[in-house]
């Protein structure tokens, strides 16, 4: 027989067991973006314990879209062998540029980041950041609706040894530290693709003791341009974080 309770019981102790599991990670990466979510994958396969806290219900950042809605998007040469290790088929279109379809991307990249041991948590808002002694020291949470309705609820605390904001455009995690006067966002800058991807990676790195910057928070955090609709460079800065990362858990 069908207990509704039963049910409601099921989903509450899981999402509650994992969540209390969650309250202390090696990396909590704020964003399930492309570079978020690769992030997580490459540290959650190499042994680390990660949890993502995306803001909206969907997971998959700015991929959906590809762009304008036409769900394609582009990789470049460089991070062909990303798409290899999920196994994301893709399409060569010459110039050292290849297509994949926006849908087996965002879904693929979950699921191969699920399956790595990532637990991911939507939702769920980032709304402030744990500082101790001058270094990031964990996440400050509420739920989405909460934020939105703007209604006067606490949030609640998760520890972790790094940070990762991979908020995108706005590096809003970052921002958390700027409103302090801890560090400068000065924002992206305008639309130059191959400039933008060569950044995103060089950008990506620790900007403040146990926070890390991503993807297109990496270059709003530099001021460096924006790049549209090519992926590459977000897959990249996503594994060079998780490298660096793990080379530091150590
Ligand atoms: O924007 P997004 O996809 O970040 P990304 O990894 O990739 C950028 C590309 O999608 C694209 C591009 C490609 O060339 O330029 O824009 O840098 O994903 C960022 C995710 O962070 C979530 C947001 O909803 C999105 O899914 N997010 C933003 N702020 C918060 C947040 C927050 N405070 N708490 C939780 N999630």
């Amino acid at each position: 027989m069908l207990k509704e309770i039963e049910i409601s019981r099921a989903i509450i102790e899981t999402y509650m067991n994992e969540l209390l599991e969650s309250l202390s990670l090696d990396v909590a990466i704020v964003g399930a973006g492309p570079s978020g979510m690769v992030a997580g994958y490459y540290l959650a396969k190499n042994g680390a314990k990660v949890a993502i806290f995306e803001k909206k219900l969907s997971i998959g950042g700015g991929i959906w879209g590809g762009a304008m809605g036409f769900n394609k998007i582009v990789v470049q040469e460089e991070a062909r062998e990303i798409l290899d290790e999920f196994g994301i088929d893709y399409r060569p279109f010459g110039n050292g540029l290849y297509v994949a379809d926006a849908i087996e991307t965002a879904t693929t990249i979950a699921s191969k980041a699920v399956k790595a041991g990532v637990k991911f948590f939507n939702m769920v808002e980032v709304e402030d950041l744990v500082l101790k002694e001058n270094r990031v020291a964990g996440i400050v949470i509420n739920w989405t609706p909460v934020m939105m309705a703007g209604l006067h609820v606490d949030p609640l605390t998760i520890e972790a040894r790094f940070v990762v904001d991979s908020t995108g455009h706005g590096a809003q995690v970052s921002g958390h530290l700027v409103r302090r006067g801890l560090l400068q966002v000065p924002g992206e800058g305008p639309m130059w693709a191959e400039k933008g991807e060569e950044l995103t990676v060089k950008h990506t790195r620790e900007v403040f003791p146990g926070l890390y910057v991503t993807g297109m928070a990496a270059n709003a955090i530099a001021g460096a341009p924006r790049m549209g609709p090519i992926f590459g460079g977000m897959f990249l800065s996503g594994r060079k974080a998780a490298f660096e990362i793990l080379e530091k858990l150590r």
